[in-house]
Order: C-alpha cells, then sequence, then structure tokens
C-alpha cells in the first residue's frame, strides 16, 4: 500500500462530546432536539437521528471538562480505515489504532489521530446498524433531527485547513474571501450536500459547532418556539435566519455546557463532478444571514475545547484573519 493513499471518506459520521453533567445534556439533546437514545449506559448517551441507519450520530460521555473528544468519518471500506492510519503515519500525525470494543460503543475497527489542524478524528467503517425510524412519526419530537449534517470547526490558518482537507478528497462548495481573495471560511463536502465540514477563522483547534439536519424550516421555527414556550430562550444564540452561504435555514443553540448544535435545513446538491466553488465577498452583508442580520459576537468568537488522544486539552493558536472585525457599510458593502 502507498503510504501517501488517502483513504476515501464517505461522509461526516459522528462527534462525541465531553459533557459535565450528563443528565442536563440528556435533556437539551433527547427530550428538546429530539434525538432518538440507541445505547446509554451510566457515563454515555449514543444518539441518532430518524433518517439515520447507523448506531450514532452524536455520542455525549460524562467528562470533567465540556469539550469534543472527537468528530468521527466513516469511511468506504475496512482497508480505507488501514489508508487512513498509513496516511497520518505518514505525516507525522500522532495515530492510535482502536480495536473494535476498545472505543465508542457500536464502532468496529477504527484509528484516531490528531490531524494537521489539531483536531481529534476518527476513521471507521464497520458500525451497528440501527432500525428505521424515518416514518415513526408517533417518536417524532422537538426539532425532529433527521440526521448528522456537517461539523464546524475554528482553525486559525483557514487556507491551511482547506489544503488539508483538499488532500483528503474533499470538494469545495463556497467559500467567504476578502478583495484580495485571502480565504476567511470554507465549505468542504465528501458527501452531495454543501459540506461534511467547515472552517470558521478562530483561535483553535475548537469545536464551532455541530450541525444536525431536519426535514422542513418549519422544524426549525418549532424548535425556537419550544424553548422559548419553556423559559429557556437564553439557549438560542443565533436566528433563525436564512444563511447566504449554503442557502440553508438555521437556528444556532448552546447545550448546557455551552456546545453549540445548528439545526440545518435545505442546502443543495454538490455531486455533479465539476461543481464550482461559489464565492461570497467578505463585505457582503448577506453571506452569513440572506437577510442582513448582524451576525452575535459570541457566534465568532466562542467554542468548544478539544481533546487531545490522551484524554488532555489542546492548546490553542490565535487566528490570522478576525472576519468579526470587518466593517460592512450602511449598503451592505464594505
Ligand atoms: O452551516 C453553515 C454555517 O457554517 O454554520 C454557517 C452554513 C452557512 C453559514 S453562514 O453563517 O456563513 O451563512
Ligand atoms: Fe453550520
Ligand atoms: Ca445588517
Amino acid at each position: 500500500m502507498n503510504a501517501g493513499t488517502s483513504p476515501d471518506v464517505v461522509r461526516s459520521a459522528y462527534a462525541q462530546l465531553a459533557v459535565t453533567d450528563i443528565a442536563r445534556a440528556r435533556w437539551f439533546w433527547v427530550d428538546m432536539l429530539g434525538f432518538h437514545v440507541q445505547y446509554e449506559d451510566a457515563g454515555s448517551l449514543c444518539l441518532r437521528g430518524t433518517d439515520e441507519l447507523t448506531h450514532h450520530s452524536l455520542v455525549l460521555r460524562q467528562g470533567e471538562v465540556a469539550a469534543l473528544d472527537h468528530i468521527a468519518y466513516r469511511v468506504r471500506t475496512p482497508e480505507d480505515v488501514d489508508k487512513a492510519e498509513s496516511y497520518f503515519t505518514h505525516l507525522g500525525c500522532p495515530v492510535r489504532r482502536v480495536p473494535k470494543g476498545a472505543g465508542t460503543h457500536g464502532v468496529g475497527d477504527a484509528v484516531r489521530v490528531i490531524d494537521p489542524l489539531g483536531f481529534p478524528v476518527e476513521f471507521f467503517h464497520d458500525i451497528e446498524h440501527a432500525e428505521r425510524l424515518i416514518q415513526r412519526y408517533d417518536l417524532h419530537r422537538g426539532a425532529e433531527v433527521a440526521r448528522l449534517d456537517h461539523f464546524n470547526i475554528c482553525t486559525p490558518d483557514i487556507p491551511a485547513a482547506y489544503a488539508h482537507y483538499t488532500s483528503l478528497g474533499f470538494g469545495c462548495s463556497e467559500t467567504i474571501e476578502g478583495d484580495e481573495h485571502e480565504l476567511y471560511a470554507a465549505w468542504m463536502y465528501r458527501k452531495q450536500t454543501v459540506h461534511d465540514v467547515a472552517f470558521t477563522g478562530g483561535a483553535g483547534p475548537r469545536l464551532h459547532h455541530v450541525g444536525v439536519a431536519t426535514h422542513e424550516s418549519h422544524h426549525v421555527l418549532r424548535t425556537a418556539d419550544i424553548f422559548g414556550a419553556l423559559r429557556q430562550e437564553h439557549h438560542i444564540e443565533r436566528g433563525p435566519g436564512r444563511h447566504g452561504v449554503s442557502n440553508a435555514f438555521y437556528l444556532y443553540l448552546r447545550d448546557p455546557d455551552g456546545h453549540r448544535v445548528e439545526i440545518y435545513t435545505s442546502d443543495y446538491y454538490t455531486g455533479d463532478p465539476d461543481h464550482e466553488t461559489y464565492r461570497w465577498n467578505v463585505h457582503d452583508d448577506r453571506r452569513r444571514d440572506f437577510w442582513g442580520s448582524a451576525v452575535i459576537e459570541s457566534w465568532y468568537k466562542e467554542a468548544s475545547p478539544v481533546l487531545g488522544l490522551d484524554g488532555s486539552p489542546q492548546p490553542v493558536t490565535d487566528t490570522l484573519l478576525d472576519e468579526s472585525a470587518v466593517h460592512v457599510g450602511a449598503d451592505g458593502l464594505g
């Protein structure tokens, strides 16, 4: 096997978050958002959306500090797990093999790495299957989460993130760029949607948010209504609104530990081989909210720490370009 061959990534598959109070986290993710519990023990919960036929797309585990434990990508074949191991070893990254039973419940043989951007990332192929819930309308609750859609990560050097994911075979659907084409943000995909991963310029490595898909824009509105009705409106951070980038309808919430989740619906197909990148100018006021609504400062600045392979929080580096400092004039342009 060529050590430099990248694994064939199918999609963003799950995120594992450390939470400081698993009962409160359960309230937020299960009772309020409507994730389904696939597996539960004293210290962890494996959750999935209604459309997901694999064991989980979100794992919550009790931890000392609120942090990202790892994000995980599913790869096409078991051999792609070996390819991930040699690919990241070749790059000089910390790499650990996690045999079936030693890692996350339901997942088979996997490889965990600290990628060149400093993020804990797992690659796996085998995972337990799960019962079809898409038409179990009687079980649908809250945001009626259908599936995981994407990860959004804070990283100080967006061109480096773009280069790393390009070499992993990801396409780029959209960018935010300055007048000299300096890269402020990028959305990259393997599955045929706008993204599996996006980069927000900021101190990093940190997890900006996990994006979960619902079927209908009214589910986004209903989520906000439920939080308001229960006097839990302080969990709402940004939106509801229409994104410029991706065209999706959105709402951002913060969980009891401050982990951010985006309820997201109605982006578009990107699967043609010659799909072209759509480029937004950073001075276009519609880029992050198509109606020009201001983005709250906390959305740019706050994010979850990430853990190393030994479980300790990773140090962060400050950003090179700060999009939140970009001035947009009254005409919506710089
Ligand atoms: O998923 C997304 C986001 O990355 O969360 C943010 C799609 C678009 C945007 S943006 O705020 O740029 O419209
Ligand atoms: Fe997002
Ligand atoms: Ca405005």
